[in-house]
Formats: C-alpha cells, sequence, structure tokens
C-alpha cells in the first residue's frame, strides 16, 4: 500500500491509461483490494497488541500478597528527646517555655548580661559576629532579658534554644549546640530555693535519688555564681571511669541574678531577686546515652539515630 512503491498505488496510478469504463470496474476493485488490505493489517496489528499486553501482564503483575517495602524512619534525635524531657519535667514544675531570636544585638547577648566590652567573658565566649552590631548568640540568656522588660516579677521561665560559639569541631565542640537555661524572679527568692528547685529538676531528669552538691563559681550575670554537680548516675557516686572516681558530675551553672541586670531592666534590685540556671543539652545526651562523640549527633546517620 506504501504509496511510491507499493503495489496498490501503483495500480491505481496506471488506471489513467485505460478507458473509461475499465477505469470505473478497475478502480472499483482495486478499492475492494486496498480495503481489504487494510481490514486483515489493523486486525492482525490488535491481534499482537493483544498478545503483548498479555504477555506484560502475566510476567509483570503485581503480587498483593508479597510484603511492602518498608518506609525508612530514623525516629526522634536523641538531643530532641532529651530537650522535650527537660521542657516536660519544666512544665510540671510550674514554668512557663519561651523562646527567642537566634540573631542577637551586643547589647542583650553581653551588655545586658552584665558582660561590658573589654569584659574577660568575652573571650571565652568566642562569638561568630555577623556585624559590630549583630551576633549569633552564644547562650539563649538574651531571651531572660527580654522577658523581664516586657513583664514584672513574678517569672518562672525555661528557656531552650541553639547558640552559637566559634569553636572548632572535635568530639566534645560544636560550633552550634543547645542550651536550656531558667528564670526565677520574685520577691524573697533566696538560693535555697535555687538548691531545692533545681534538685527536683535533676531528679525528674536522673534518678529519684540523685544528690546536688553546689560548689562557688564566677559569671557575670550571677552573684553569688555556683557549678552544681550530680552524684554519679553509673555508680550512684561510688567511684567509676564516667565520674573519675570523684563519684560527682559536673551538670550545670547557677547563680542568684546580679542586682545590676534588675536594674537595667527596670527591677527594683531591693524588692526582687531571683536565680538563674544554664546547661547544654549536647552534652547532658552525652552523658545519658552515653555517647563519645558529639559529632555522632549532628552526622544523622539513620542507623545512629534509631538506637535511641
Ligand atoms: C539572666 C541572668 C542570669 C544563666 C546561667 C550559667 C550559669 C552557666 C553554662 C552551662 C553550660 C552555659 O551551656 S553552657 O556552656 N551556663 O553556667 N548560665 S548562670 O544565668 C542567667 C541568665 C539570664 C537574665
Amino acid at each position: 500500500l506504501s504509496r511510491k512503491k507499493g503495489l496498490v498505488s501503483l495500480a491505481v496510478k496506471s488506471l489513467k491509461t485505460l478507458g473509461v469504463e475499465e477505469r470505473r470496474i478497475l478502480g472499483q476493485q482495486l478499492n475492494q483490494l486496498k480495503n481489504q488490505v487494510e481490514n486483515s493489517l489493523s486486525g492482525r496489528k490488535s491481534t499482537l497488541l493483544e498478545q503483548e499486553q498479555k504477555g506484560k501482564f502475566e510476567t509483570e503483575g503485581v503480587d498483593v500478597t508479597l510484603p511492602g517495602h518498608a518506609f525508612p524512619s530514623a525516629g526522634i534525635h536523641p538531643l530532641r528527646r532529651v530537650w522535650r524531657e527537660m521542657e516536660e519535667i519544666s512544665v510540671r514544675m510550674g514554668f512557663t517555655i519561651v523562646s527567642g531570636p537566634e540573631i542577637e544585638s551586643d547589647y542583650y547577648n553581653f551588655e545586658a548580661l552584665n558582660i561590658p566590652k573589654g569584659h574577660p567573658a568575652r573571650d571565652d565566649q568566642d562569638t561568630l559576629f555577623l556585624s559590630d552590631n549583630l551576633l549569633l548568640r552564644t547562650h539563649t540568656s538574651p531571651v531572660q532579658i527580654r522577658t523581664m522588660e516586657k513583664q514584672k516579677p513574678p517569672i518562672r521561665i525555661v528557656v531552650p534554644g541553639r547558640v552559637y560559639r566559634r569553636d572548632a569541631v572535635d568530639a566534645t565542640h560544636t560550633p552550634m549546640f543547645h542550651q536550656v537555661e531558667g528564670l526565677v524572679v520574685g520577691e524573697e527568692i533566696s538560693l535555697a530555693d535555687m538548691k531545692g528547685t533545681l534538685q527536683v529538676f535533676l531528679r525528674a531528669l536522673f534518678s529519684h535519688d540523685t544528690r546536688v552538691r553546689l560548689r562557688p563559681s564566677y559569671f557575670p550575670f550571677v552573684e553569688p555564681g555556683a557549678e552544681l554537680d550530680i552524684s554519679c548516675i553509673f555508680c550512684s557516686g561510688r567511684g567509676c571511669r564516667v565520674c573519675k572516681n570523684s563519684g560527682w558530675i559536673e551538670i550545670l551553672g547557677a547563680g542568684m541574678v546580679h542586682p545590676r541586670i534588675f536594674e537595667r531592666v527596670g527591677y527594683d534590685p531591693n524588692r526582687y531577686t531571683g536565680f538563674a540556671w544554664g546547661m547544654g543539652i549536647d552534652r547532658i545526651a552525652l552523658l545519658k546515652y552515653q555517647v563519645n562523640d558529639l559529632r555522632l549527633f549532628f552526622e544523622n546517620d539513620i542507623r545512629f539515630i534509631r538506637q535511641f
């Protein structure tokens, strides 16, 4: 049937050499022939297609009784678990969870926290500056300042969040890590309230018989300041590898809020006192889950995350 070389096409072309009557009869017959060939071609084509389909159904069919493919999911990240647990304990104790910006001004990150320019504490906290005035917060404390500017005492807040320091990455340092800080402000709030509150919190986080002890320490935003140790969660204080045989593990820093901070946010330091504390979520997750390298928390290897 092809237009140039097909036998039927050539025969149609040769019709013009014939007389009128012959042309009419032969023309009709050629038309019939053409239809026949076309019909049998398309018939054969659909038979072949049908056979192909049938073959495909047989070889590529889906067996719905086979088990499906498992969706790869890792579960809740260990850092998020510790973060949530700390939030839940705090809320049960009557605290409100507050958050704030990760990009901060010099004022909220340092100045308002009694860390003036030239203060040696600014060296400790190798800061990631974005400009002369803007930086990535080195602690979540700016959120406590912002809250006090907006609210009057009593204050009971807990502030979890990401913080940043200019550290080289190794097993115990990452330039971004996580903190939970807390702040209580009111009338006649004492150091005993601080120790009792932190003991209740830490017993809920670690174990009901965890003991706590305070050691004097220095932070510019508190006076007096202290570091808090808990009795070792692995040997209950008898001495082991984790606590380096001391029976104690340092867990957080705390202290009574410096009166100069109250003055700056417009609280009367003669009327109000308060305490604050801060701890690293990542470090506590290392301890709780017995992980020896912080970097594992940031690689997000599903085989690691699945273990918690
Ligand atoms: C205000 C007033 C006081 C928060 C405090 C610490 C002590 C502390 C460190 C623990 C390990 C930071 O993550 S870490 O490196 N923090 O030792 N933080 S007192 O004091 C405040 C905060 C806000 C307005």
